[in-house]
């Protein structure tokens, strides 16, 4: 018999994923990235949101952003979805120099593993930046606007307290 938690276990969870670029061909590496994720064993994309350009958040000698959100569906558990997307950010050229919120080619953040938190040392779920950043919120709403985000309540209530600053949505695929 199946045990209780069987769905977790052998179903497949929505998980959602920011993703962010600032060196390089921006666009170009979003959607590169975007077919990368989809070539990942037991994970298919649910929805893609549009592209958004917005001012760096952090040190502000660096380009502007590109950012999107991605739903998938996937069988991987957290941390080994985790593994997946820091080798798809590696191949895309991402070099780690230690600088907090520094530019690079690639970023991939697991903004939401179904309504499941996870804190390690290595994986927080949700993402801890998930309830205060536009171009994370935006995305999110285009995707999935009645998503309830585990420990910081309904996206739509975190949108309000978000008012937009310069966010552009700059191409839809
Ligand atoms: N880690 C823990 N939880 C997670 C998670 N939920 N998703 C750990 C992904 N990684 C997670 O990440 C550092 C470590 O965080 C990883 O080894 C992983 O084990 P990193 O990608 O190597 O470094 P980072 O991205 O520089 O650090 P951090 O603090 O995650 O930065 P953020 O939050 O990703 O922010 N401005 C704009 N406009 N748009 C952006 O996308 N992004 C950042 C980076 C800064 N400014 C930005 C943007
Ligand atoms: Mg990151």
């Amino acid at each position: 018999m199946c045990p209780s938690d069987c769905s977790k276990r052998f179903g497949k969870v929505v998980v959602f994923i920011g993703l962010g670029a600032n060196l390089g061909d921006s666009v170009k590496t979003i959607k590169s990235a975007r077919a990368a994720i989809n070539r990942i064993a037991g994970t298919r994309e649910l929805a893609f949101s549009g592209l958004y350009r917005s001012a760096p958040m952090g040190p502000a000698d660096q380009p502007d952003y590109v950012n999107a959100v991605m739903a998938v569906e996937t069988t991987l558990e957290p941390l080994a979805l985790l593994r997946e997307l820091q080798a798809i950010e590696n191949a895309h050229g991402r070099v780690r120099k230690g600088e907090r919120w520094g530019p690079r080619t690639l970023d991939l953040d697991l903004l939401l593993y179904g309504d499941e938190t996870v804190a390690s040392d290595v994986l927080t779920v949700p993402h801890p930046g998930i309830a205060e950043r536009e171009f994370v919120l935006y995305p999110l709403a285009e995707i999935a606007p009645d998503l309830h985000i585990p420990g910081r309540g309904p996206l739509a209530d975190l949108i309000r307290n978000c008012p937009q600053r310069g966010l552009k949505v700059i191409d839809h695929a």
